[in-house]
């Protein structure tokens, strides 16, 4: 790009900058507004060169401030000078939620706590929580990934949002909170749960952005149903959606049952919290804020990377994060990235939907299953309810699994030949898609414990 043209790119990003702060620009300007357009659309290389720049002084801070990653570079014969520049990145050691744990509540700071200004943590099913620190400026760079999301899905300073994840140390509440009210948003902080009340606000303050987890909006949109508040009356038009995997389906359902357009988000707490990456208007992929956090896929068995476009493990390196920066970590999320141009014009990488974690893969009969097959196969079909809960068990040395599913009212009958007929057909096709036998449970509408927050589908009883 010329001198000149370079110049008037820079000039039209600030006055687009000042324009969304004082609230100038039009409806339709807003709807494609790039946040930041510098980075969200920068040429490739560019990109690179400061990702490197970056990356040589996180790795020289945390080879000076976090005993734990002196002693791992010592042991590995690497020393800040080794990196040069991102493809240095495979000399670096991994980091994994042990040793989050190992290192329990703050050994992983790399700055003296009087700059911590915020801590959240994530709970996970065993033993102690996964702890997180912010300074003041990590604080600032994860809300601007966050007004970089929401201005992706069209919304700006006219939306009301209704933040409908947990508050707390759970990092949706106040990530959210944030990216809103940066965007200049009137927010609505809910928090999870109490869902009567979360429908009378939406009615009555106009919410026009919900923010929740997928299971739970569908939660919220049964409950209106029932509520007899008519989704005309609503003013709900986005949602931001994340925090657990969710398909393709669970989009369209969403959208049928909310009159609205669904967005996914991800995001995960030891890395910043929502907003690492989030989809745009064209809903063809996650872009991943690649200025703050590296991505990389590895085969989670041999630990190399694997051939662009191919499904591996995701691993993030921190490039702007002072309060406890991680060298590739290993998010356990299943996924592949794209580097081409989106036609939204943005360059960052879009990762794919997350498949599963590595960890939450089932291994049944040898053959590996993800939870998100599942609820595939469920929401192909008009008779079921995107509700679910799958029981392994090992007997006899025999894996089973058991699949609750609800059916959808229209279609549940005291019968027991129609009941029957249905069964036969999503056990089929699950077999067909699966390779694999499930004894399918058929129950009640609404008879599936619903959750507020993260969904919980599988109980694996076997003792591996
Ligand atoms: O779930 C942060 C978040 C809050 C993301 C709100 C989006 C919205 P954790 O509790 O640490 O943080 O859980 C992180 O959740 O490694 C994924 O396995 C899963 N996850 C998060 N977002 C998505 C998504 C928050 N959009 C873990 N799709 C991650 C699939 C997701 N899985």
């Amino acid at each position: 790009m010329s001198k000149r043209n370079e110049l008037l790119k820079k000039m039209l990003y600030f006055v687009t900058r000042y324009r969304q702060k004082i609230g100038t620009y039009t409806l339709n300007e807003a709807k494609k507004m790039i946040w930041n357009e510098t980075i969200e659309c920068m040429d490739r290389e560019s990109l690179r060169r400061m990702q490197s720049i970056r990356l040589r002084k996180v790795v020289e801070c945390v080879y000076h401030n976090t005993p734990f990653y002196r002693k791992k570079m010592q042991e590995m014969g690497v020393m800040p000078d080794d990196i040069n520049d991102m493809d240095d990145i495979v000399k670096l050691p991994f980091t994994t939620k042990y040793d989050l744990r190992d290192n329990y509540p703050f050994g992983l700071c790399a700055v003296p706590m009087r700059q911590i200004v915020r801590i959240h943590a994530s709970s996970g099913t065993t033993g102690k929580p996964t702890v997180v620190g912010y300074t003041r400026k990590d604080l600032s760079g994860w809300t601007e990934c966050l007004s970089r999301c929401f201005s992706a899905y069209g919304a700006d300073n006219s939306d009301f949002f209704q933040v409908a994840y947990g508050y707390g140390l759970f990092t949706g509440g106040l990530g959210a909170h944030y990216g809103a009210e940066n965007i200049g948003a009137s927010v609505i902080p809910m928090s999870s749960g109490n869902t009567e009340k979360q429908i009378t606000l939406m009615h009555d303050f106009g919410a026009t952005v919900l923010c929740c987890t997928p299971s739970y909006a569908l939660f919220i949109a049964d409950a209106i149903k029932d509520s007899g508040i008519s989704r005309n009356e609503l003013k709900l038009k986005i949602g931001a959606f994340g925090a657990e995997p969710w398909t393709e389906n669970m989009r369209k359902e969403i959208e049928e049952k909310l009159g609205i357009k669904a967005y996914d988000i991800y995001g995960l707490s030891e890395i910043a919290g929502p907003g690492v990456g989030y989809e745009c208007e064209c809903q063809d992929g996650t872009h991943l804020n690649e200025d703050h956090f590296f991505p990389e896929i590895i085969d989670p068995l041999t630990l190399q990377p694997v051939k662009q476009g191919q499904t591996g493990e995701l691993v993030f390196t921190h490039l702007t994060k002072e309060g406890m920066p991680l060298l590739r970590y290993r998010t356990k999320d299943l996924t592949a990235l794209r580097y081409d141009t989106c036609k939204c014009g943005r360059t960052l990488v879009r990762m794919d939907r997350i498949l599963g974690r590595s960890d939450d893969m089932l291994i049944i009969r040898g053959v590996n299953v993800f939870p998100s097959q599942f609820e595939s196969v469920i929401l192909e079909m008009e008779e079921f309810e995107p509700h679910y809960l799958l029981t392994v068990d090992r007997i006899n040395n025999t894996d089973r699994m058991e699949l609750k599913v609800e059916v959808r009212p229209g279609f549940y009958s005291d019968e027991i030949s129609k009941m029957l007929v249905l069964k036969k057909k999503l056990t089929a096709r699950l077999q067909s898609v699966l390779g694999l036998g499930v004894d399918v449970k058929l129950v009640e509408p609404r008879s599936i414990e619903r959750s507020t927050g993260k969904a919980k589908r599988i109980i694996d009883n076997r003792k591996l």
